[in-house]
């Protein structure tokens, strides 16, 4: 090749490059922690004010059956950022991100490393992966956040002793003192400003992840009286073993025994409407920036969670309170396009890095599990093939369908319940042979292959899975009568 014509290719390739990039949509990724479907847009409680998501989701493809990866916070992170799912990876406990080793993430890349590899600048803020840590290569730049001290005021809500992450009441600090708040001002910084290259910005919000603590006008815009959510004292009767061993007991009969439970879930639906007070002030910083006709914006939760269904509080099991998430797809470009856009089908949020990837022209590794869910922005009753899986801790699964769900522990133990009869999941028809056809279509979608513990001795302190089969033991000999009899005091 001639000198000439070299240099008039590579004119004309930088040409393409610069067009094709200035054409890219930004991304605008809001993780938010711990929330379940407590919000206006779900519906999930009554009680529950949420005006900025609830305007997101109007403007968005709301994906109303939506599931995690894994009920807890890492687990479903890694899934999420790394595109595969924990059987295939094997990382089904918590890491943090850099425990991870090195000839694990060398076989994957981040969802921010894949935009910053094909022509974007990323930027993070506040928890994307679990632990707030800044790895190489996957951000051009990271929020630190500033700890300050945030002053409880326990007498107006509930604590447990002086613990920080038992508390569940209003603080006295400004707003600004508080890290959702911060984490939200660097995105809305990065939003404002102009930019010469697409930008994936992700922020990560904490709140409503214990403790359930945020500024006090939050607690007084609920009411003081919260509805308790529906739950059937004899639920767990019909629960195999192992997820009975999944359930909060402990914390549902400290919570009684206080008189509390009031007093946590009004905390939580307190936090919710903080952490929707911060998506607030990013949403109104896209509208007003010259990005606001040219971004995607995703906003997700890591996993739902229980507020004494099933006599368990917070997450780690694979019922609906723990796997439902909110999942909001919105793309500015589209302008015009209906209002309340849903898709009731289950959908997991494995999908969202395919999605992205599409939605952006991004080359997406082939090992990337999930399918993307782009087409749905134009076509919300299109149909999703991958099957809703959530796994918590290798050989326990859960696969939701449109109707059912279906949950298969490791040592085969088997729930199935019918949500057009029986939303709260409390008859478990797994044994009742009419419904044989529908358990073994379910089933047969689990994975057959789990990818062993990507470090054995990191394991699930509290789930009993195939990697730690000795936990149940202790169970082993143990009839339901006699379980019954012990844990009577606690379930009264
Ligand atoms: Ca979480
Ligand atoms: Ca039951």
């Amino acid at each position: 090749m001639s000198i000439r014509i070299f240099a008039t290719w590579l004119l004309f390739s930088l040409g393409c490059l610069s067009n094709c990039l200035a054409d890219r949509p930004n991304v605008l990724f809001i993780a938010i922690d711990d929330m379940n479907d407590w919000t206006g847009f779900l519906g999930g409680h009554p009680q529950a004010i949420t005006p900025n998501m609830d305007r997101l989701a109007r403007r968005s493809v709301n994906f109303t059956n939506a599931h995690c990866i894994a009920p807890a916070c890492s687990p479903c992170r890694l899934g999420l950022l790394y595109g595969t799912e924990p059987f295939h990876s094997g990382l089904y406990p918590f890491y943090d991100h850099q425990q991870i080793p090195d000839s694990v993430l060398g076989k994957y890349t981040s969802l921010p490393a894949l935009f910053r590899q094909q022509g974007y600048q990323s930027f993070g803020a506040g928890k994307i992966f679990h632990g707030s840590v800044n790895l190489p290569g996957d951000w051009d730049d990271y929020h630190q956040k500033n700890q300050i001290k945030l002053t409880y005021a326990a007498e107006l809500g509930y604590q447990q002793g002086d613990s920080t992450k038992m508390a569940f009441c209003p603080t006295t600090n400004p707003l600004e003192d508080h890290p959702d708040f911060q984490v939200a001002s660097y995105g809305v910084d990065v939003l404002s400003r102009d930019h010469d290259q697409p930008f994936f910005l992700a922020v990560g919000i904490v709140k409503p992840h214990l403790a359930f603590v945020c500024p006090e006008q939050f607690f007084e815009m609920q009411a003081e009286q919260v509805e308790a959510p529906a739950i059937e004292p004899k639920d767990l009767t019909d629960v195999p073993w192992v997820g009975r061993s999944m359930v909060k007991l402990g914390d549902d009969h400290k919570f009684r025994k206080a008189e509390a439970w009031q007093r946590v879930r009004r905390s939580y639906l307190a936090c919710i409407s903080w952490a929707d007070y911060n998506v607030g002030r990013l949403l109104d910083a896209l509208d007003a920036s010259p990005h606001a006709r040219n971004t995607i914006v995703v906003l997700w939760s890591d996993h739902g969670y229980h507020q004494g269904e099933k006599r368990s509080f917070r997450k780690f099991s694979l019922w609906e309170e723990s796997t439902r998430v909110p999942f909001l797809l919105m793309d500015t470009r589209q302008q015009n396009v209906p209002e309340k856009r849903s898709c009731d089908e289950a959908v997991s949020l494995i999908n969202i890095y395919r999605t992205l990837g599409d939605l952006c022209s991004l080359k997406v590794p082939q090992y990337v599990d999930g399918q993307s869910l782009a087409g749905l922005l134009t076509q919300p009753d299109k149909s999703i093939d991958t099957p809703a899986i959530t796994t918590w801790g290798r050989g326990n699964y859960t696969v939701r369908g449109d109707r059912y769900r279906y949950i298969r522990y490791f040592d085969g133990g088997e729930e199935l319940y019918d949500h057009s009869t029986d939303p709260n999941e409390w008859k478990n028809l797994a044994d009742d042979s009419a419904y044989a056809a529908i358990k073994s279509q379910l089933s047969n979608q689990l994975p057959d292959k789990e990818a062993p513990l990507v470090k054995p001795g990191i394991a699930l302190w509290n789930v009993i899975d195939a990697d730690q089969p000795e936990k149940l033991k202790k169970f082993k000999n143990t009839t339901w009568p006699d379980w019954l009899k012990k844990m009577k005091p606690k379930l009264q």
